[in-house]
């Protein structure tokens, strides 16, 4: 008996068929972000690095990618290290703007089209974000929400492009370009005129959304966050904000798993959004005490919320985008932890015996449910985990240590 037989069986025992498992996890797809390679700097310039706007990577482990052509590379790596589906997540930032500045209101498809061909080739789908950081712009806290009508206007038109350019990578790709909206309006101090600023906000994107396309090219996720770097005592894009406007406006929210008090259940908020919302995007992460965007790992947080995506039957109308950046280790380690991360933890839920968890639930059996959920924990997972890399051609986790090692050595290493 093979160790997967093995495991096979010790799931079939409680009712879980995890033939039937491994063939839907491969085609859940994750969003790979573009921005841990090179810790959110970017493109624009040669020089490009983070600044400004309640965003920070730290560390500065060697290997950083300094051209889209290494970046690309070492997408391609890492992507060879995962198995199942996914898509990557590009930001504004990573255009391909050549040797002439091209500011954030004058991008245009264009600058984008070697994207499209890299992940044709790649097959793998895009999703896309505007850059509303690192820019002179948004040095006082404030882009769409701004009270400097110029400053305001300048971010208008970037999004309007953003949005546009999405449309154009859905119609290329064939399957919607969701783009998500981060801005980090904010402000580190008491705020007098928060409805003034909120209001603001809600006229720019009432502008921006007046243009419609179709669901088919692009869809819209806005991001909700408690507070930032800079933006302690005030987040005009908070949690009631867009929540109030996504459902008004029939848009989707953004749950970032960082942007809530660290305290806080974010699965629990899957199934009160899931009601009345038809999709969302996650933006899965690891706050370590605070927004930090740390590495994720299968831990007990990625695991709830995957568990409930499960159990309330919304894994096909969900978005699952990676958020985190670790400037601090070996960078394609990180991801590929990260994203084969949130993989497991898909799995692991998969696998939950739910037609008995219900049925002791419904019969008053809450000491049964509480031992069966207690029992899943030390099922043979790691044998259907290895099964699953081996039928998607991907390595095993005992062998990654070697694998980017070797990347390492090999490419990384001349980067120096
Ligand atoms: C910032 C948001 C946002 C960014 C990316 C880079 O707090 O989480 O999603 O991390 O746009
Ligand atoms: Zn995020």
């Amino acid at each position: 008996m093979t160790t997967y037989e093995i495991a096979k069986e010790a799931y079939a025992n409680y009712g879980v068929n995890t033939e039937s498992v491994l063939e839907e996890l491969a085609n859940v797809p994750i969003a790979v972000h573009c921005w841990q390679g090179d810790d959110v700097g970017g493109f624009e310039r040669p020089d490009s690095s983070l600044g400004g706007g309640g965003i920070q990577a730290t560390g500065n482990y060697p290997g950083k990618a300094k051209s889209i052509g290494q970046l690309r590379r070492d997408l391609e790596k890492v992507l060879s290290l995962l198995p199942g589906k996914h898509r990557l997540n590009l930001h504004a930032s990573y255009g391909e703007f050549g040797s002439d500045f091209v500011d954030r209101d004058q991008i245009e498809e264009k600058h984008f089209q070697g994207w499209v061909d890299w992940a044709r080739k790649n097959q793998v789908h895009l999703d896309f974000n505007g850059t509303f950081f690192s820019h002179p712009l948004a040095d006082d806290g404030f882009t769409l929400a701004s009270k400097d009508e110029q400053v305001r206007r300048f971010w208008i038109e970037h999004e309007k492009r953003c949005r546009r350019i999405a449309a154009w990578i859905g119609r290329q790709q064939g399957s919607p370009c969701i783009l998500d909206t981060w801005i980090p309006d904010g402000a580190k101090n008491l705020t007098v005129d928060k409805f003034g600023y909120r209001a603001i906000l809600k006229e720019s994107l009432d502008e921006v959304f007046a243009i419609e396309y179709p669901k088919s090219e692009m869809v819209d996720a806005l991001e909700t966050k408690l507070f930032g770097i800079g933006s302690e005592a005030f987040v005009v894009g908070s949690h009631e904000f867009y929540m109030n406007y996504a459902i008004r406006n029939n848009k989707m929210l953004c749950i970032d798993m960082g942007h809530f008090h660290p305290e806080e259940d974010i699965s629990d908020k899957l199934s009160a959004l899931l009601l009345f919302d038809d999709e969302i995007l996650l933006h899965i992460s690891r706050p370590m005490r605070w927004d930090s965007d740390h590495v994720v790992l299968f831990n007990d947080k990625i695991k709830m919320v995957a568990e409930e995506l499960v159990r309330s039957g919304k894994l096909a109308t969900t978005h699952i985008g990676m958020d985190f950046f670790d400037a601090s280790i070996n960078r394609i380690g990180a991801w590929v932890t990260g994203v084969r991360s949130m993989r497991k933890a898909l799995l692991f839920a998969m696998l939950q015996p739910l037609n008995l968890l219900l049925r002791y639930e419904e019969t008053d059996n809450g000491w049964a449910k509480m031992a069966l959920l207690e029992m899943q924990n030390t099922l043979p997972f790691g044998y259907i985990w290895d099964e699953f890399c081996r039928r998607n051609d991907v390595a095993l986790d005992a062998e990654l240590i070697k694998l980017v090692g070797d990347y390492e050595k090999e490419v990384l290493g001349e980067r120096q």
